[in-house]
C-alpha cells in the first residue's frame, strides 16, 4: 500500500437515525481501521447514548474521549474548526457539516470523501459501487462505497481473526461454558435447541412461539432486551402462564417445550459469542444480520421495514442470492420461514419445514461464510482510498509537467 497507514487519519461521521445499526457499523469500522491498520480514527456521532449501549465504557456526557484506540467526538450542532483527515467517511448519506466541507475544499491535497452506503444484495449495487459524485460548486468529489455480497461490491466488515476466534470458541467446551456462565446459565443439554432472538416488533411471534411450545424438542430462546420484549411478555400473559422467575433485569418464562430468557444488551464485541453459542439466530437490520452470517449457523432475518415495502425487494434479492446452490426444497423452507417472519406470506408449516432441512442449512451457512470471507470491506476501502489518492497524484503530476 502506498500510504503509510500509521500516519493516516480518518474521520467517520455518523447520525443515529434510530436503533443501533448506523452506529453499529461505524463503530465496527472505526475499531477495525484503528486496531488492524493503525489508522488514527475520529468517530463523530450525534447520539452518544446509543453509542454507549454498544460500548458501555463510553461516557455519554463527554464531548471528546478515547475508547478502544478510537477518538470519539460528540457531533452536535456546531462542529469545531478541525483539520479534515485524509480519508473522510460520511456514513449512510448523513450530511457533513458545512464548515468541515469548506475545510476539505481548502486543503491542497484533497481528502478522499466516501459515502458509505447501506447493505443490499440488489443487482444495481455493483453498478453504483465506487461511482464518483462531483460537488456542484467546490473542487471535491464524493465516492459511493457499497457494502455487498459479490466481488464487484465493497464486501462486508470482517475482522481479521473473527472466523478463527469463532472456530476456537466452537471447539473449546471451556470457552463455551464460560460464555453460558457470563449470562448466568449452565451449559444447556446437548439436545436443547438454543435460539437467539433479536427482532423488531413482529406479528408472527405468537405462531412461532406456539410452534416451539408444542414441538418435540426443548427450546431455549435468548432474547436480548429490546423492541420485541413487550410482545414476548404479552404472549405469556395471553396464555395465562405466569412468569417463572424475575431476577433483577433477567426474566424467565416457560411453557411447554419453550423456555425464554431475557438477556441484557451486551457490548458489541460480546454479541458474537451469543450467535456462536446458539444453533439458530434471529437477527434484524444490517449489522447483526452480517454477524449471523459470519457465525456460520442457520439464521432468520427480520429486515428493517421501510415505506412502500421497498424492504421486501431487498429481502428477496438477498434470499435468492443466499439460496443459490441449496436444493429447491431446502430453499423453499428457508423462504417460507423468512416470509412468515417478515409478514410477507409464508404458510403454516414454516417452522417444521425449516427444521426438517436443518443439516443442509447448517452446512450451507458454514460454506456461505467461508465463501464471503475473502471480500473484507475495510481492506477494500483502504485499497480504494489508495487508488483515488494515487490517481490524483498522477493527475497533479501531469498538470505540473504541463505548467513547466
Ligand atoms: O439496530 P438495528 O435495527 O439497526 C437498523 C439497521 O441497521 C437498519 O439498516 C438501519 O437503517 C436502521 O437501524 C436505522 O439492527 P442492526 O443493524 O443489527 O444493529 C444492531 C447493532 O447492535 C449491531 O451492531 C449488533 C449490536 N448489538 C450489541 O452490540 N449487543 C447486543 O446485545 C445486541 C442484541 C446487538
Amino acid at each position: 500500500m502506498k500510504n503509510d497507514l500509521a500516519t493516516m487519519r480518518c474521520d467517520i461521521f455518523c447520525t443515529v437515525v434510530d436503533n443501533y445499526g448506523d452506529i453499529g457499523v461505524c463503530w465496527r469500522l472505526a475499531r477495525q481501521l484503528a486496531h488492524e491498520h493503525g489508522v488514527a480514527v475520529r468517530l463523530w456521532v450525534d447520539d452518544l447514548a446509543s453509542f454507549n449501549k454498544l460500548c458501555p465504557e463510553a461516557d455519554a456526557s463527554l464531548a471528546q474521549q478515547h475508547c478502544r484506540e478510537v477518538e470519539i467526538r460528540h457531533w452536535n450542532a456546531q462542529l469545531p474548526e478541525v483539520a479534515p483527515a485524509q480519508l473522510v467517511i460520511e456514513a449512510f448519506a448523513c450530511k457533513l457539516p458545512e464548515n468541515y466541507v469548506a475545510a476539505m475544499a481548502a486543503r491542497e491535497h484533497k481528502p478522499v470523501w466516501i459515502n458509505l452506503e447501506y447493505l443490499s444484495a440488489e443487482d444495481w449495487v455493483e453498478g453504483c459501487h465506487e461511482l464518483p459524485s462531483p460537488h456542484p460548486s467546490l473542487p471535491l468529489t464524493k465516492y459511493f462505497f457499497f457494502p455487498g455480497f459479490t466481488p464487484k461490491t465493497g464486501g462486508l466488515l470482517l475482522e481479521r481473526d473473527l472466523l478463527a476466534r469463532r472456530d476456537a470458541f466452537l471447539n473449546n467446551a471451556a470457552q463455551r461454558q464460560a460464555f453460558w456462565q457470563t449470562i448466568g446459565l449452565e451449559m444447556p443439554a446437548a439436545d436443547t435447541l438454543k435460539i437467539s432472538l433479536f427482532s423488531y416488533e413482529n406479528v408472527a411471534l405468537p405462531k412461532l412461539f406456539d410452534a416451539w411450545v408444542q414441538g418435540a424438542q426443548t427450546v431455549l430462546c435468548l432474547v436480548p432486551e429490546g423492541r420485541i420484549l413487550p410482545q414476548v411478555e404479552q404472549y405469556f400473559k395471553d396464555a395465562s402462564f405466569d412468569r417463572l422467575r424475575t431476577n433483577g433485569s433477567k426474566e424467565v418464562w416457560q411453557r411447554g417445550k419453550l423456555e425464554v430468557r431475557v438477556l441484557p444488551f451486551v457490548e458489541q464485541e460480546r454479541y458474537d459469542e451469543l450467535l456462536w453459542a446458539c444453533d439458530i439466530n434471529f437477527v434484524r437490520g444490517e449489522d447483526s444480520c452480517v454477524r449471523a452470517q459470519w457465525a456460520g449457523k442457520p439464521f432468520v432475518w427480520h429486515i428493517y421495514p421501510q415505506h412502500d415495502a421497498v424492504h421486501l425487494k431487498k429481502l428477496r434479492a438477498f434470499t435468492e442470492l443466499y439460496c443459490t446452490g441449496l436444493p429447491p426444497d431446502a430453499a423453499q423452507a428457508l423462504h417460507g420461514l423468512w416470509a412468515t417472519w417478515n409478514d410477507s406470506g409464508g404458510s403454516g408449516q414454516f417452522w417444521d419445514n425449516f427444521r426438517k432441512h436443518n443439516n443442509i442449512l447448517r452446512h450451507h451457512a458454514h460454506d456461505w461464510a467461508q465463501q464471503l470471507s475473502g471480500n473484507g470491506l475495510t481492506l477494500n476501502l483502504l485499497d480504494f482510498f489508495n487508488s483515488i489518492d494515487r490517481m490524483r497524484d498522477s493527475q497533479n503530476f501531469s498538470l505540473d509537467r504541463h505548467s513547466l
